[in-house]
Formats: structure tokens, sequence, C-alpha cells
């Protein structure tokens, strides 16, 4: 080493990233120049800084060359402004994207490191809650690779989502101090700041030319400031950018107490500002309506627009042009205040006229909704906007006033559609985000074809009628980039073996698969990886739990947040009903399972902890009884997030997609089990009807109500009494959880859930469809006991997956909503 040492400090500093002996000499002197340390004790946690750093050089490089190409082709851009991204671990990502994996493994093995061993340093930034957030680093992937010109903008938030353990059977949060040891991935970029104003007052007065003006005065003001994160694409030319803004107190905010002579004051002032991006609020599919969400859904926005706006006028002058070089995707209504704030900045601080800052608007921004639950669809008080946010609340007043304007111009005398229609719900004396959204935005999109036809006919259909054409659907997709060929790495491998590498960067090339399904010795290979992809799993398990699980076990995941529409209590219904036949002997061939359940609660959602509780109380007695344990054990695993979802994912056997026909707007999980050669068990719901169609009837396990027909029992009176009544087996199981029998020491324990379940209606129609799920879960065990015969259907699942890629989610964003082309940098750069 000590040779080694003095040889890379006198070489040269630029490292040859395709030589495994430059790369090692370039680490050693990252080790010393950057992290400063010396490498002849350093460890993996330093060796992962000097190699992210080096990795850091290469994407500012790149970066700089992209952003010169963009700026000299003047090309639209696409703004993603979303208040979650769940990018996972960027190392290997970087790695995978630049072709670098094996010489950086064979450049760290020269210096006694192992590659994996040293991305674990790595912490997981979990700035998202579940779906819509990894949704969003997908396309950010997806948008590199594909040479879109793309990026995001999101908060930095210093705690992401909370981390979970299990104490007694029972969530505890934790707070996720993710940066505690620096993030060497960012760049922070002090010098891009902006003001951002809140509370304060306005003034209106006549211009020169005897046009009204307003302005916002007495203002309390937050600085944000920028970090930006380089996202990488597979084999591509560009890097893009993921702008996280940081809330930072203005001088002159501190300045007044500072001057006051109240030191105290003056630094608790500046702390209150900025906890504006301390922390991810931690609910998924729910609104809370605190002020500070309200807060900081506002400080990325405005930071974001104002950040955008300079960006255009670098190049440009005329802001009635804004839209013909910028279009802003709002993910969901989080960012939806993004509509009166361009308004109050066209208007404002532009000044142009409403109409032509109404058009430029309506012509940049397009809205995502990604759910159908009524409590998600956000609403803000207006007494709350008017203390927050007093100008915007004037503007959102105007433009709803020129809205109800057509309304009653398209629905004469329809007092009723009026009211329905408008974004002051004049009942609750809220404004509807979501009506904000779909009047300020060019088009509206869900996320699959069941859930925006629901949209359409069920939550909006007046605005639907009102403007044919707005609303389309753009079907979700996940990249094939992290959710295979990183995360699965063997059977990326033998797929590209046997079809090629196109899949890459085209999932339909996975069609070619198809007659492997018929190749005995594929099929071997493919069974093999599968195993040890169970393995890895098992350890993972006994890693986290100290639970020993048989990989020869059937593998049965259901890992998503933990909601009642998403139905682990139906999944536990059936465990549990498993565990009395085989207790009971009546399982005539009995197919041993494990039975993997992971997923974080809201922590204020009170019933949605209870369930894990509940799996846990019966994990314990049915993992402790020597009777079943062959054959049915059951796992929690604790603080699911994009990491270990890597490890789990291919592990599975059997993917979980059980919520309530019409409640799952998409899901994504479903796609990413499905394309690492698991099958699936679902309802008809979200995407996994299109899952259906694609891979067919035969190759997935299908039960439940439909939509229409949970719609249809609800209407005629769903009585869940007479479900149970009339099914002996699953009145047996709901009398065991509800009467003790998992925790005799609290015997009332699970009071709530019998509550929910019989005198609140069974809202999401777990006992209605606790039948059928058990039917299709016999027809699995059926097939698992012909290891060919599932091998077949699980490689046709792969080969068929094609469409779930967000490439495609993306190219057709591009073409029919933001109306871009992807650029060609590769002769530039
Ligand atoms: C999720 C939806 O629940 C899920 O079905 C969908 O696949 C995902 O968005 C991406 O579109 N919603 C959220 C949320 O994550 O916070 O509303």
């Amino acid at each position: 080493m000590d040779q080694l040492v003095k040889e890379a400090l006198e070489g040269e500093f630029r490292v040859n990233m395709h030589d495994a002996d430059s790369i090692r000499r370039g680490l050693i002197s990252y080790m010393v120049r950057v992290v400063g340390h010396d490498p002849r004790s350093a460890g993996t946690r330093q060796w992962f800084m000097a190699l992210a750093h080096m990795i850091k050089g290469i994407l500012s490089e790149r970066g700089m060359g992209t952003s010169r190409a963009q700026y000299g082709q003047d090309t639209r851009r696409i703004y993603y402004l979303s208040m979650e991204f769940l990018t996972g671990r960027r190392l290997m990502k970087h790695l995978v994207d630049f072709g670098l994996t094996d010489t950086v493994r064979e450049a760290l093995e020269s210096l006694g490191q192992d590659l994996d061993t040293v991305a674990e340093e790595e912490p997981d930034p979990a700035l998202g809650n579940g779906g819509l957030g990894r949704l969003a680093a997908c396309f950010l992937d997806s948008m590199a690779t594909h040479q879109y010109p793309g990026h995001g903008y999101g908060i930095r938030y210093e705690f992401g989502m909370f981390s979970q353990t299990i104490e007694d059977g029972q969530q505890v949060e934790h707070p996720d101090n993710w940066l505690r040891r620096g993030n060497p991935w960012e760049f922070v970029r002090h010098s891009v700041a902006y003001p951002v104003r809140f509370h304060g007052r306005i003034v209106c007065f006549r211009d020169e030319q005897g046009r009204e003006r307003c302005e916002w005065v007495d203002t309390q003001d937050i600085n944000a400031v920028a970090s930006d994160l380089k996202i990488t694409g597979y084999d591509s030319p560009i890097i893009s950018n993921l702008r996280l803004w940081t809330a930072r107190a203005t001088n002159d905010f501190d300045l007044r107490f500072f001057n006051e002579g109240n030191y105290i004051e003056a630094v608790k002032d500046k702390t209150t500002s900025e906890t504006l991006s301390k922390v991810l609020y931690p609910m998924d599919s729910t609104v809370l309506g605190q002020e500070l969400r309200l807060k900081q859904e506002y400080f990325f926005v405005s930071a974001s627009l104002q950040d955008i706006i300079a960006r255009y006028l670098r190049v440009h002058s005329d802001m009635s042009t804004l839209h013909k070089k910028i279009a802003i995707q709002l993910n969901d209504t989080h960012p939806a205040l993004a509509v009166p704030e361009m308004m109050r900045l066209l208007v404002d601080v532009h000044g142009l006229d409403w109409d032509k800052a109404w058009h430029v608007t309506r012509e940049t921004f397009c809205y995502t909704n990604h759910t159908l639950l009524p409590e998600a669809l956000e609403t803000w008080p207006i007494g709350m906007l008017e203390h927050v946010l007093p100008r915007h609340l004037e503007i959102i007043y105007l433009i709803n006033h020129d809205h109800l304007q057509q309304v009653r111009f398209r629905f004469p005398g329809e007092m009723d559609v009026l009211r329905r229609m408008s974004l002051v719900d004049e009942e609750t004396q809220r404004i509807r985000m979501a009506h904000l959204a779909i009047v300020g935005s060019k088009r509206v999109n869900g996320v699959a074809a069941l859930h925006t036809r629901l949209l359409r006919e069920k939550v909006f259909p007046e605005f639907d009628e009102m403007y044919p054409g707005k609303f389309v659907n753009v079907t979700n997709g996940v990249t094939q980039r992290r959710w295979l060929l990183q995360c699965n790495p063997e059977l990326g491998a033998l797929i590209s073996q046997a079809i090629g590498e196109a899949w890459k960067t085209d999932l339909m090339a996975l069609r070619d698969l198809e007659p492997m399904a018929e190749d005995a010795a594929f099929r071997e290979r493919f069974n093999a990886i599968k195993l040890a992809n169970k393995e890895r799993l098992g350890a993972h398990i006994a890693g986290q739990t100290g639970l020993v699980v048989d990989p020869a076990s059937m593998f049965d995941v259901q890992v998503k947040r933990i909601h009642e529409y998403k139905r682990q209590l139906l999944n536990v219904l059936h465990v549990v009903h498993r565990y009395v036949l085989l207790r009971e002997g009546r399982v005539t061939a009995p197919v041993p399972r494990t039975v993997i359940i992971g997923g974080k609660a809201a922590p204020g959602y009170y019933l949605a902890k209870q369930i894990i509780r509940l799996i846990n109380d019966v994990a314990l007695t049915i993992n402790n009884d020597r009777s079943v344990s062959d054959l049915l054990k059951v796992v929690f695993l604790p603080n699911y997030n994009v990491s270990s979802a890597e490890i789990t994912i291919p592990g599975a056997n059997l993917s979980e997609q059980i919520s309530t026909a019409g409640t799952e707007a998409s899901g994504t999980g479903n796609m990413k089990f499905a394309l690492n050669g698991a099958l699936t068990i679902g309802t008809l719901d979200g995407a996994n009807i299109e899952i259906k169609e694609e891979v067919g009837d035969d190759n997935i396990f299908i039960f439940g109500l439909t939509t229409e027909q949970v719609m249809e029992t609800k209407r005629r009176g769903y009585n869940p009494w007479r479900v149970i009544e009339g099914n002996p087996d699953l009145k047996r199981v709901v009398d065991m959880i509800t009467s003790g029998f998992f925790n005799p020491q609290q015997v009332n324990r699970y009071h709530a859930i019998g509550e929910t379940l019989f005198e609140r209606g069974d809202q999401y129609m777990v006992l209605a469809d606790f039948a059928a799920y058990v039917e299709a879960q016999n027809r699995v065990d059926e097939l698992f006991q012909d290891p060919d015969a599932w091998a077949r259907k699980a490689i046709l699942n792969v080969a068929r997956m094609g469409t779930f890629s967000s490439d495609r989610s993306i190219h057709t964003y591009a073409r029919d909503i933001w109306g871009v082309e992807p650029m060609d940098l590769t002769a530039t750069l």
C-alpha cells in the first residue's frame, strides 16, 4: 500500500474510468485530497466517500456539457414538480449507468475492499412516502436515459421518511437523519437562492397606464437555497438535474430581532423558518391540513418557479411565450399552488395582463392525479390561505370567478353543478386543490386505464364534459434499469444472454423471451436464479428479524404502505385460515409457504398500526407452533424502503396486489414483481387489469369483486354479518382475531378491527372477497406443486412486462402531454 499511495499521489489526477488500475490510483488520490484520510487506515465508509467523490467528478463534467447543449439547442424543457422523490441509493445506479460496475469492483478489490459492502455505506435517501415519490424517480431515470430535457424540483428534507422498528409487535418511528454523515452527491448552490414570501398584506394601485396593479407587502421571507443531485440515464450522454430546496432564514428576518438585542428570539425564529425543509410529512394518500405543510408546498413551488423563470430569461425576454419553452408537470396537487403563483409572477411581477398570463399558465401546467380516495383530495381552509398566502387566495378567487362564468355558460341553471365545480367548497370553506389544478392545466392524467376512467366518470365528470380531451391516461411504469438490471443482475444477465441487450432501453424487446418458457435448460437457470435471490432475501430477513426461513418454501410477498384499502388485513385472514386448516390436518397436500409482509403506517393512522401489530401477533403464534413450522411462516419485514425492495422483490414467488377494486390508482410494485418473475395474485384494480391483459388470464391469479360489483353491492346494501354467517371458516378466523387468540394477555386488543369489519360496514369489502381470495390461493398452491409449470408462467410474465417500463410512460407524456421530442445530444457531447 505504501508504494501505491506514493505512486497515486505522484501520478496524474485525471482518472481513466475504464481502467481498474487508474481507478485505484484515483481512489487513493481522492481519499487523500478530498476525503482527507490516510488510505492505509481507511475503512469502508471512507472508501465509499472517495468513490462517491470520484464519480461526482464525472457527473459534474458531463452535467456541464448537457447544460450547455440544452441552452444551445433552446429545447422546450420539462420540469417535474414533486414534494417527493424516492431516488434510492445513487452509487450503484451511477456505476450501472456508466457501465463501470466491473472495473470499479476490480479496483476496490485490489485495495482489499468489496464493492457491495462499500455500497452499503450509503444511506437510502427516503425523500418520499411511497408510490408517487418512487414514480417520480423512475421518470427522471427514463427522461435522462431517453435524452428528454427533464429536470426535477423538490425539497431537501433534512429528515426523510421515518425509519421503522418493531418493538413488542408494534411500529415505532425513528427520525431518519440521513444527512448525518453528509451527502457526497449533492452540489450545494449557495448562490442560487430565492426569497419565498409569507403572510403580509396586499396593496393595490393604478400604474401609469391606468391598470390596476397589486403588491404583496410586509411579508415574512424565507430563503430557498438550491442543492443539486445529478441524474444519470443508462448509457446516456446527458445528465439531468434534481434541484432540492433548503429553507434558510433571510438576513433581514434575523436582524430585526438581533437589533432588539434578543439573541435567543433571533435564533428561535431562524430555527422556525428553517423547519420548513426539516421533515417530510409521513402520510400517503391522506391529507393532514397543517399550516407547515401548506408552507412547505408553497415554499418549493415558489422557489422552483422563480428559478424556472430566471433560467428562461437568460435566453428570452418575452414572458408571453414562456409556455413555448417550458412544460411543468404537477405530481399530484401538492404543487398546485404553482397555478396562482405563476399568475402572481406573470401579472404582479412581470406585468402581463391577466388574460395573457392565464393563457401562458394553462399552456404550461399539466397535472397527474394519483389517488381516488376522497380523503386524499387536498383542500385548504380559506382562513389559513388568507393568513399565509393572502395574494394567492385573491388570485384563486379571480380564477374561480372566470371559471364559474364558463360553468354557468356550459351548464345553465344547474346550481348543483356550479357548486360541485367551484374551486371553493362553500360548505366547509375550503379551497379544492384538485379543481384548481384541473382548471389551471392543459392536460390532466390518471395513472392506469381504470383510474383514468373512474376520474372521468365518477370523480370529475362535469370537468370531463366541459373540457373534452383534457383528461388522458398514462399508465405508470417502472425503470427496468433499477428494477431488473441493478436489483437482479443475474436475471438481467440471463435475459441478455438469451435475447441481447436491447431490453435495457426498450423493454418491449422482452417479448423475444417468450419461446424460452418452453426451454427446459432456460427454466432451470431461471429457477436457480430465483432460488439464489430467495436465499439472499432469507439472509436479509434473518438479519432484520432473527427469523430463519426456508428458501424452498413459496415466498408470498406483500410490501407496500399499510392502508386499509390495500387490504393487508385480507392477507392476514387468509394466513390465519391456512393455519387453522393445517392444525386440523384439513390440507391434503400442503405447500410450505413463507408469508412476508412489510410496509410503514402513517404515525397517526391507528387502524393501520393495529394491522401491523396483528401481523406480528399472528406471526409470533404461528412461528412458535411446531405443528406447522415446516409449512407456514409469517414475517413482518421492518423498515421497508427502496433498498429493501431491491432485495425483496427479486426473491418473491407470489406478488400480493389485493386492494379493493376501484381504490388503488395504479400500483407500481405489481409491475416490479412480475418483471422479476413473480406471479401475481390480485384483484381487478389499478394496473393489475392491464397486467392481466398483457400476461394473459392463465398467467395471473385474479379474484374478487370488480369495481362495478363493489359499487353495486354497496348500492344494494352490503351486510358483512350476512357474509360471515354464510362462511363458518371465515367466522372462525375473525373470532380468533377479535377474541384474543393471538394475544391472550390483552384479549380486546383488536376490538377496532372487529369494529371496522362490522359496525363500520367493512368499507373495503375484506369479508366480501375472502372466499374468492382463499379459492385463488388454492389455485396458487396447486400450481406451485408443479415447478415447471410455475416457471413457464413466471418466464411469460417477465417476457410480457414490456409495456410497463417507465420509458413507455415517458414517451407517452412527451408525445401526448408535453409535446416534446427527445434531444439527440450524442453527437454534441
Ligand atoms: C400512489 C397510488 O396509491 C398508487 O396506486 C400509484 O401507483 C402511485 O401513486 C403512483 O402513481 N399514491 C401516492 C400518494 O403515493 O401519496 O397519493
